[in-house]
């Protein structure tokens, strides 16, 4: 496959972020990294339209001390066994809890659970990252 050339005008200022950005996330070459940016906008045009399934995680943090929370979770999830994949636990400390949540299917299912588990009182932080499925 062929490449082709495009010339891109950029602020010194934000050409310097950029790089240090790439830098750090060890692009070893702008193509690249402009390259995945534009794979990613398109994957996310294609997310909000909504076609074809997505897979990807949820990762949440919650307080397990909050009164029926672990509960709620479980029950959510066991009701969801045909968008939930697999669940990782993690203990950070005391009170609170890490639970990173694979999930897959349509984006309409996967965006209405995953806010429906942010939702739950006790849960602090909660960001769903997808991609488009390959089936
Ligand atoms: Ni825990």
């Amino acid at each position: 496959m062929g490449v082709e050339r495009v010339g891109v005008s950029l602020e010194p200022d934000l050409l310097a972020k950029f790089d240090r950005l790439i830098k750090n996330q060890k692009y070893t070459s702008r193509s690249e990294a402009i390259r995945d940016l534009i794979r990613k906008a398109l994957i996310e045009s294609e997310i909000e339209k909504r076609r074809g399934n997505v897979i990807g995680t949820l990762t949440i943090v919650y307080d397990h001390t909050v009164s029926g929370v672990a509960k709620k979770l479980q029950n959510l999830q066991h009701a969801h066994l045909s968008e939930i994949l697999s669940t990782l636990h993690i203990h950070i400390d005391k009170k609170r809890c890490l639970e990173v949540i694979i999930v897959s299917g349509s984006m309409q299912n996967v965006k209405k659970l995953a806010d429906s588990i942010k939702a739950i009182k006790g849960v602090k932080q909660g960001e769903l990252v997808v991609t488009k499925a390959l089936f």
